[in-house]
Order: C-alpha cells, then sequence, then structure tokens
C-alpha cells in the first residue's frame, strides 16, 4: 500500500473532556471529522508513532467497527508497524491500560499507546454517543499537556495521511494481517480480549478463596454488565476461572447500544439489578443475592450492592483501603499510598489517618492518579462517580473493584459462622462504626443550557467573595445547619511534576467538616451538565445508621438556595441523584 494526503479542513470542538473526545455519533460520522482527530493525535505524538506499535479498541458501541478501520488505515500511513485490536474490536478500559503495560509482540516490543473507543457511560447508538480517548505509554490517559497539543492541531489541520489500499481487516478473529508499505512490513493483530486482563487479575487476587466464597450454597451474586464489554470479563472470570453460577451474569452480552440502555451503574439506570437487589420499588420476586454488582459500557466503573443495600462508591475505596493488605495478596506489603478525587467523600482521609498512609486529593478524572502510581506513592484509589482502582494498571477497574469486595467478602467469611455470611452491609456498618459515617449524594442536572450552568457557577464564585453573608444566609435558611469556614476553588499542584490545574471545582467548606461541592462535568456531548456533591460527617456511632437522605436535607436545602439552582436551570429537581 502507499499513504495518500487528503486535504482536509478542521472543525471546531474536537477538544478532549475529562476523558477524551465524546460526541454524538452522527457528529463522529461527519466527511473526516474521525481522520482529523486521529491525524492530530499522531501529528502531537510526532517520532513517537514511526515503527510503533498502537492498540485499538473499545467498549463495542456502534461506530466502533468503523472508527477501527479508519483507525488502522491511518495508522498503517504514518509509519506505524502494528495495530493490535481485541477480538471483535472489543477491550474493556482496564484492559486496554493491561494490554499496553504487560503484552509484548513477537520482539518483546511493548505498545506505544491506545485508541479506546467509549462513550463510557453515555448510551450507544445511531442517535447516541461515541468516543474516542488516546492512552499513552504508561497505560493512563493522555495528560493534558497532551490532548492541548492534540486539540491546537485539530484547530489548523489541513491534510492527514491515509493507506486506502489496505482492505478492511476482519477484527472477527483472532490472527494476523500482513501487508507491505513504503516503509516495510504493516501488520493488524487480533488477539483475545481477555487473556491479558485474566491474567493479570490472577496474579492480584487469591482465586482459589474467592472460589471457595462462590462455591457456597448460601453465597449468591448477581453481576450486571448493562451490555457494555464487561460482559465478555465477567463471563470469563466469574464462570470460566471462579466457576460461578452463570445464573449469575446478567446482561453479559455488548450490544452496540447497550440493549437501548444507559450504560451506568447507579441506583437509577441499573434497574434490573436493583430491583433484585431489593432496592427496587417493588418487592423483588425472589430474596435478593448476598452480593450485586454492575458496570458501565466500558467496564471501568463499578457499583457494589449488599442484599437491599447500597454501597457508596466513597464508602467502598475507603472499605478497600482499609481491608486490602489482609485479604488481597497484591497488597500484603502494605499500601504506598492512598488518593481520592477531590468531589469523593472524605471517608477515604479518615482511613488513611488511621493507617498512617500518605493521603492524596486530587482533580476529578483518572489521569491524575497516575502520576502518584508512576512515582510510587499511591496503591488505592477512588471516585464517588463509581470509580475504584489501584496501581495494577492507570485506569479505573470495574471488575477489579469487584474482584476486590468478593476478596473481602471471602476474607471476613474464612471462618464460617454457623451458616450464616458475614454480608456487605455488616461490613459497611462496622467500617462506619469504626472509622466514623460521610453521609454523601450527588445532584446531577444534565443537558442544561450552558449559559445558564455558567451564569450559576459565576453566581457561586461571587458568594464565595463575602462569607459572612453566606454565612446569614445560612442561618436565615436553617439555623442548625454549621457556618462555613471557606469557600474557595480546587485547585492541584500535581506534587510529581509541578503542573497546576485551576477551577477545578467550587467548594464550601463547613466548620463541621461538612462540604458542599459544585463542578461542569467533562464527559458530556450536549449542552451542560452541572454536579452538586453534598457531604456530612458524623462520628457518633450511635448516629451512623440513619437515612442518608434525611441526613443531608439540611444541607440540601441550604445548596439549592445558595446556589439558585432553580432559578438558574429551571430545573425544580435533579435529573440524576446518586
Ligand atoms: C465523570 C466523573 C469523573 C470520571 C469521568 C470519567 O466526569 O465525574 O469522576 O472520572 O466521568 O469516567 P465529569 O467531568 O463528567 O464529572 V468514565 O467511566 O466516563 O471514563
Ligand atoms: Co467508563
Amino acid at each position: 500500500f502507499v499513504g495518500a494526503v487528503r486535504e482536509t479542513t478542521p472543525y471546531d470542538g474536537q477538544k478532549p473532556g475529562t476523558s477524551g473526545l465524546r460526541k454524538k455519533v452522527t457528529v463522529f460520522k461527519q466527511p473526516h471529522y474521525v481522520e482529523n482527530f486521529v491525524q492530530a493525535t499522531f501529528n502531537a505524538l510526532s517520532e513517537k508513532v514511526q515503527g510503533s506499535i498502537i492498540v485499538v479498541s473499545g467498549d463495542g458501541r456502534y461506530f466502533s467497527k468503523d472508527a477501527i478501520q479508519i483507525i488502522i488505515k491511518i495508522a498503517a500511513a504514518n509509519g506505524v508497524k502494528e495495530v493490535w485490536v481485541g477480538q471483535n474490536g472489543l477491550l474493556s478500559t482496564p484492559a486496554v491500560s493491561a494490554v499496553i503495560r504487560d503484552r509484548v509482540g513477537r520482539h518483546g516490543e511493548k505498545a506505544t499507546g491506545a485508541f479506546i473507543l467509549t462513550a463510557s457511560h453515555n448510551p450507544g447508538g445511531p442517535h447516541e454517543d461515541f468516543g474516542i480517548k488516546y492512552n499513552t505509554e504508561n497505560g493512563g490517559p493522555a495528560l493534558e499537556s497532551l490532548t492541548d497539543k492534540i486539540y491546537s492541531i485539530t484547530k489548523t489541520i489541513k491534510e492527514y495521511y491515509i493507506a486506502e489500499g489496505i482492505p478492511d481487516v476482519d477484527i472477527g478473529k483472532c490472527g494476523t494481517s500482513a501487508f507491505t508499505g513504503p516503509s516495510g512490513p504493516f501488520n493488524v493483530v487480533v488477539f483475545d480480549a481477555t487473556e491479558d486482563y485474566v491474567k493479570l487479575m490472577k496474579q492480584i487476587f487469591d482465586f482459589g478463596a474467592i472460589k471457595n466464597l462462590l462455591s457456597r450454597p448460601e453465597f449468591t451474586f448477581c453481576y450486571d454488565a448493562l451490555h457494555g464489554v464487561a460482559g465478555i470479563y465477567a463471563q470469563k472470570i466469574f464462570v470460566e476461572e471462579l466457576s460461578a453460577n452463570p445464573g449469575f451474569l446478567l446482561n453479559c452480552v455488548p450490544k452496540e447500544d447497550f440493549g437501548g440502555g444507559h450504560p451506568d451503574p447507579n441506583l437509577t439506570y441499573a434497574k434490573e439489578l436493583v430491583q433484585r437487589m431489593g432496592l427496587g420499588k417493588t418487592a423483588p420476586a425472589a430474596e435478593p443475592p448476598e452480593f450485586g454488582a454492575a458496570a458501565d459500557g466500558d467496564a471501568d466503573r463499578n457499583m457494589i450492592l449488599g442484599r437491599r443495600f447500597f454501597v457508596t462508591p466513597s464508602d467502598s475505596v475507603a472499605i478497600i483501603a482499609a481491608n486490602a493488605v489482609g485479604a488481597i495478596p497484591y497488597f500484603k506489603a502494605g499500601l504506598k499510598g492512598v488518593a481520592r478525587s477531590m468531589p469523593t467523600s472524605a471517608a477515604l482521609d479518615v482511613v488513611a489517618k488511621a493507617l498512617d498512609l500518605k493521603f492524596f486529593e486530587v482533580p476529578t478524572g483518572w489521569k491524575f492518579f497516575g502520576n502518584l502510581m508512576d512515582a510510587g506513592m499511591c496503591s488505592v484509589c477512588g471516585e464517588e462517580s463509581f470509580g475504584t482502582g489501584s496501581d495494577h494498571i492507570r485506569e479505573k477497574d470495574g471488575i477489579w473493584a469487584v474482584l476486590a469486595w468478593l476478596s473481602i467478602l471471602a476474607h471476613k467469611n474464612r471462618v464460617p459462622a454457623g451458616g450464616k455470611l458475614v454480608s456487605v452491609e455488616d461490613i459497611v456498618r462496622q467500617h462506619w462504626e469504626t472509622y466514623g459515617r460521610h453521609f454523601y449524594t450527588r445532584y446531577d442536572y444534565e443537558n442544561v443550557d450552558a449559559g445558564a450552568a455558567k451564569d450559576l457557577m459565576a453566581h457561586l464564585v461571587s458568594l464565595q467573595s463575602s462569607i459572612p453573608d453566606v454565612n446569614k444566609m445560612i442561618k436565615e435558611i436553617n439555623p442548625n445547619v454549621a457556618c462555613v469556614a471557606k469557600g474557595d476553588e480546587f485547585e492541584y499542584k500535581d506534587p510529581v511534576d509541578g503542573s497546576v490545574s485551576k477551577h477545578q471545582g467550587i467548594r464550601f467548606l463547613f466548620e463541621d467538616g461538612s462540604r458542599l461541592v459544585f463542578r461542569l462535568s467533562g464527559t458530556g456531548s450536549e449542552g451542560a451538565t452541572i454536579r452538586l456533591y453534598i457531604e456530612q460527617y458524623q462520628s457518633d456511632a450511635s448516629k451512623t445508621g440513619i437515612e442518608s437522605q434525611v441526613a443531608l436535607a439540611p444541607l440540601v436545602e441550604i445548596a439549592l438556595k445558595l446556589s439558585k439552582m432553580e432559578a438558574f436551570t429551571g430545573r425544580s429537581s435533579p435529573t440524576v441523584i446518586t
């Protein structure tokens, strides 16, 4: 083949957000839209491209197959030596990270990076979302320095290179397709999407212990992949490796449109699982399983449930950190440190303090954890948005989180206690008794007018210039609520590379440790999404058992009134509450 040069013109708005470029499929289908973005990425990578290996795969959503063929042809014309594709174009986001870090080619070479084709938890289909995210050598999302460079190139791009002579490659079959180009051989290698990831999980966890737990008749489990890519890993790991009952799997066949659903593992969108676990609006058809879990489209998120019990993601990471050393072989030498994103509750902070662990608070988005992990400063980290993970890779990891919980459950139940299992709920309640409880909720206002969202944020910043006035308003609304001690916009200086990220969320920090945080989403594909995070700490063990929405009601009222949410957005209630 030869690489053709094709003229093009720039598109507006090819700026990668919190996690890559996410837009409607109809936007991606415009002439040369994918070509421009991929060429801009190769231009930004410059000398790293020649002779490199690039991974291309994703969560299997609609348009992935077309995008893969385009990226293969552009890679070939840009001097890439080999493109690695998971069978059927599938690889979960964590599996891509593992492939970049661990998989080797025939001559022992590793991949330089990956294009991950996903819009994560956003719906898929011809009228829904698609996305492209570039991950670098360490297996983590590209840092802002690179994504800024990509974006600036997309604004002036005039041409792209494409090897149109390469026929579409059959990505349904494992094997190598060999081609010859002007600078030598070019291969497309299609491989089993689960092998590298499964190998890694077996090195981290005690599969024997988990298998024992799963074999106990009183231990029942339901895993809902919401028709995302997690299904293929669930089948391999839970059923084939750990001999779980295949009936434990729900929606584990990946679909291009996620069965018409919203592949977002929370109490709103994982409806079927929530119902089965006894957390739905009506009583479940059967006694709920002991343990339930779900993943998002690209399998980097997780939701953990017990029987009639929801574990907040902020509690989940704290509980994993508190129990990791005894329950998970990978951590037996101890944790190097722990980290959470700023809006995530301070449950992890309390554990870090009690166990004397290094602790970091970073902006939203996984890329900030990567630097800490590369520097050996952090082992376990998490986000309130159903993201949990560790330094085994550089992405959050939905299946890993479930295996971590199964390990903790196996550990706590290693001595059978008269047939009754220590449940998920028991573990969480014990944790609250030991460390106190962080009541937590997040309100999302999706698809709000972008101008209105900006105005609301500006209003909050202006409020921060006079905290005494804010406190006066609070006392008028509810005299029982504590005063605000400090208001600011979160700013992060990376302790490893010194880079500074500003405007990472508007915070109101209360005297009793409560917090209100407001920020705009960076992953939406249309309009703006306002996220409001509300948190309150209760260290009195006799009060940690009350309903979360009851405990938080006074702070919610303050947040909505201070921000004038309804006046700015026209919304009397949020789209989703988690
Ligand atoms: C959201 C979450 C954030 C997460 C990001 C990517 O970002 O809040 O915690 O890292 O999604 O997750 P934002 O900017 O919309 O708040 V995923 O599973 O979409 O890669
Ligand atoms: Co995701």
